[in-house]
């Protein structure tokens, strides 16, 4: 808790039980409530979670590239309680200790969301050269078609008032659900999106779950396609919306 607001963290997981003991040993105390969204983890990851008190969901979706991620985030945001969310990877690179410092510049500034910019680097060796290129030419490609001069357009730490992502409407369920949430929030006036530095390191244990290539274009081509409006408009919501219409009928 943090000036009468309630703090939920949000981690989308698939095989971090070793990197996610570190992660949640070091949580600060005035984080409420921690989601842990599991996807047919074959390790500890459920196990190692509720060790430590923290609620887990499983979510069984993923895209066609057999990647869950959005709908991980989606779900267990969705199932929050506390007004001001953060989510972040359960693989330890993101600072969880600096999460009270990130929700008291939230409040201070007034802010709706903040995305957590990686860029620059303690240590050079915290981004392999060919991911911090890719993430320099989406930066870019962001700036150059929105007019948005952002400095991380792919970190997977942010910091938001609830009823905020409440009020955009996500369909990515992939990788590229980073994209969207941060393009839908910066494209929309009525939000106060900001960026802030944090300290990131890579990931000690294990491996990450991308396939760098396929992932960069992929957030290529969507940065073009959100521009060009040729998304398909059936969103989550609607979804659900024309499931429950249905049922009304019947
Ligand atoms: N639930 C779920 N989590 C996933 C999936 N793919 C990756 N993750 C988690 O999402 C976060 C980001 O993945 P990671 O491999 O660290 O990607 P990177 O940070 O881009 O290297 C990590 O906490 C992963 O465990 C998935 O399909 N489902
Ligand atoms: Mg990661």
């Amino acid at each position: 808790m943090i000036k009468n607001y309630s703090i939920s963290l949000v981690m989308p997981c698939k095989n971090e039980a070793r990197a996610l003991k570190s992660v949640l040993e070091n949580l600060p105390k005035e984080v409420d409530e921690v989601i842990v969204v599991d996807n047919n983890s074959s390790d500890e990851t459920k196990k190692v979670a509720r060790s430590f008190g923290a609620r887990t969901l499983s979510e069984a979706r993923n895209d066609k590239f057999g990647v869950g991620y959005g709908f991980a985030i989606q779900k267990g945001v969705s199932e929050t309680k506390g007004n001001i969310v953060i989510v972040m990877d359960g693989d330890g690179s993101y600072p969880v200790k600096e999460i009270p410092l990130l929700v008291r510049s939230l409040i201070h500034r007034n802010l709706d969301i903040i995305s957590c910019n990686r860029l620059p680097f303690k240590r050079p060796q915290d981004m392999s050269s060919i991911r911090a290129l890719g993430v320099n030419i989406l930066n870019l490609t962001t700036w150059a078609l929105f007019g948005y001069r952002i400095k991380d357009s792919l970190t997977g730490m942010w910091v938001f008032k609830k009823y905020a992502y409440n009020s955009l409407d996500f369909s990515e369920g992939g990788w590229n659900f980073s994209l969207e949430f941060k393009l839908k929030a910066i494209t929309n006036p009525k939000l106060r999106f900001a960026e802030r530095h944090i300290s990131y390191q890579d990931r000690v244990l294990d491996l990450s779950k991308q396939k760098l290539f396929r992932t960069g274009f992929q957030h290529l081509i969507y940065l073009f396609m959100f521009k060009l409006n040729l998304l398909p408009k059936l969103t989550y919501k609607n979804v659900y919306a024309k499931i429950s219409e249905s049922k009304d009928e019947n």
